[in-house]
């Protein structure tokens, strides 16, 4: 990996700094939001991050075969032309250090790391209305005050990561997979074992299966995996892009999800079986879970009918691949193919390695740690490592983690105690010139063109608050029907009736509601720029 070092930023006091705008997070959309105010808009802007170095979560994401499953091509900014035009991308799924390593190019290219203070948390941000600023407080205590705050905090940043009893007694290693060491322990040869069968838990297993001595898979709920299809990065993409840059980038932002490909309007019942079938086997051929999932057909995630069409296909694949019937039973979900789609090459297949065993710790429990490994269903597995792949805080958790005061007082963590409450999934009321990149209720996409797009839309928003008096609020109704709409829209989908982050089940004592825009970027563009061209209607600019 060439990861660039993030300088450290000389002379500058934190303490008593008075901006424009202050960003917390520089992962992908705060190291956009930073260009913007600082280039677009020419104001006084400092971003602040946890992290060393700039790229949120692709900076702590280390862990071993991790990569985006997202078309790269469209895991890329559009802003910088040139950059969009002629960076290589090696991959179709570019490699977490190929991330990072695009990213600190983006940052070093526009000299943003300047603007940026690493190894500093934001505790607190508070509204002074009587100053009209926000006064960020970081872990050390000092105070920053800004006349606008965005928080890019990540959607998928806060890492959950359970402990089991008697942890401390563990002789081996604890390894949190969203927070993997900079050293990459080596793991050949060892007792290993991975929690959680997520996105990340399959990526680990799929790469270290071949490499560990002996692979435990501590699986609670199964999933539908479907294969990546890792390759080369397509020619014919790279000659679209290069030819006409805009053209593509509208043209993905005009699709539903901004996966790079267009979803499909045919019902899985309105086709014979086979062409469902020939449909079906084309997409497991070509690789990708979104693609697996929306490109093949309109209603999978809608009806039980539909989505049994997939789950029959994924289950005979699944079959053909594991050689013993009981452990294909094991790895055979029992509900709707409708969390987040999962893809890893090669997934099924690991189960057929003599020294892989999967454990089912639905039906035994992880009861505890020993010195030498973890008890599940009251039987002892020795252990080297225990690799922890359980997930995130998703959308809300690092939002929250901020305390967080707007007008009149009002505690954002009371505010949201019940799920989250934002207007276009940019602002929320009460917390005047307060913006999120990919807050709650965005839409449900791919992200980085997202990002950006949101990122746009807020610049001409503070653009015009920057002209008539440079304060931007949000009427509390405005974000109540944004609510309505958007929880409408999971209600008709089998997202919102199966476990998962997408809908906060996956958390102990979360609420579970919904915190997306599932109407697709193309009509979430239509809808924001109606609210833009009524003069902003919902927003309130003084
Ligand atoms: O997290 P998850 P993730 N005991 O929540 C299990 C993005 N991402 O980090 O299903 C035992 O999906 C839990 O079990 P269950 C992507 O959007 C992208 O894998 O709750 N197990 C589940 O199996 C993704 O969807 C990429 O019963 C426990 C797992 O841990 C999102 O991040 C790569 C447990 C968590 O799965 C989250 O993925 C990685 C416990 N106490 C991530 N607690 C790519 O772009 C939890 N689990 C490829």
């Amino acid at each position: 990996m060439t990861q660039a070092q993030a300088k450290p930023l000389e002379g500058l006091k934190l303490d008593g700094l008075e901006l424009d705008v202050a960003i917390i997070g520089v992962g992908v959309g705060g190291l956009y939001a930073l260009y913007a105010m600082r280039e677009t808009l020419g104001l006084n802007v400092q971003a602040f991050d946890m992290a060393s170095g700039v790229g949120g979560t692709w900076f702590w994401n280390r862990y071993p075969g991790c990569r985006v499953d997202t078309e790269s091509t469209v895991y890329t900014y559009s802003f910088d032309l040139e950059m969009f035009q002629n960076w290589h991308w090696s991959e179709r799924y570019a490699r977490q250090s190929e991330v990072l390593d695009y990213m600190n190019a983006v940052a070093d290219k526009h000299d943003l790391k300047r603007s940026i203070n690493f190894n500093t948390k934001i505790e607190r941000a508070a509204w002074d209305e009587a100053a009209k600023r926000w006064v960020l407080t970081t872990g050390k205590g000092e105070t920053v005050r800004a006349r606008y705050l965005i928080e890019a905090v990540g959607l998928l940043s806060s890492s959950y990561a359970p402990q089991f009893p008697d942890q401390e007694k563990f002789k081996g290693q604890v390894l949190v997979a969203s927070k993997w060491p900079k050293d990459d322990p080596d793991l050949t040869g060892k007792r290993v074992a991975v929690v959680g069968t997520g996105s990340t838990g399959i990526q680990i297993i799929t790469a270290i299966a071949a490499k560990v001595g002996h692979l435990h898979v501590l699986q609670r709920t199964p999933q539908w995996v479907v294969p990546l299809g890792i390759g080369p990065f397509p020619q014919d993409v790279r000659a679209r892009i290069k030819q006409d840059p805009v053209a593509y980038r509208n043209w993905a932002l005009n699709t539903g999800t901004v996966f790079g490909f267009v979803e499909s309007t045919t019902s899985a019942l309105a086709v014979s079986a086979e062409d469902r079938a020939a449909r079906y086997e084309a997409a497991w051929a070509k690789g990708n879970g979104f693609s697996f999932m929306l490109e093949t057909f309109a209603d999978i995630t809608v009806t039980a009918e539909a989505n049994k069409t997939a789950t029959d296909f994924i289950k005979s694949k699944l079959d053909a691949a594991v050689k013993d019937p009981k452990i294909a039973a094991m790895l055979t979900p029992t509900d709707y193919y409708a969390r987040r789609p999962l893809a890893a090459d090669g997934y099924y297949e690991v189960y057929n390695r003599p020294n892989v065993t999967l454990h089912d710790v639905k039906a035994n429990k992880i009861e505890r740690y020993t010195e030498n490994g973890l008890v599940i269903g009251g039987q002892e597995i020795a252990l080297d490592v225990v690799i922890m792949a359980t997930g995130f805080d998703a959308v809300t958790g690092n939002y929250l983690k901020i305390e967080t005061i707007g007008r009149g007082g009002a505690v954002l963590r009371d505010q949201w105690k019940d799920g989250p409450r934002t207007y276009g999934g940019m602002t929320m009321a009460g917390f005047p010139n307060f913006f999120m990149v990919f807050g709650p209720f965005s839409p449900f996409t791919s992200q980085p063109l997202v990002h950006e797009w949101q990122v746009n839309y807020f610049t001409d928003l503070i653009r015009a608050a920057e002209t008539s008096g440079g304060i931007v609020d949000t009427d509390p109704a405005a974000v109540e029907s944004w609510v309505k709409i958007c929880q409408d829209g999971l209600a008709g989908t089998l997202f919102q009736v199966t476990d998962s982050w997408i809908n906060g089940a996956n958390i102990p004592g979360k609420p579970r509601t919904s915190m997306w825009y599932m109407g697709g970027m193309a009509n979430y563009m239509v809808e924001l720029n109606r609210i833009r061209d009524a003069g902003y209607a919902g927003f309130k600019i003084a």
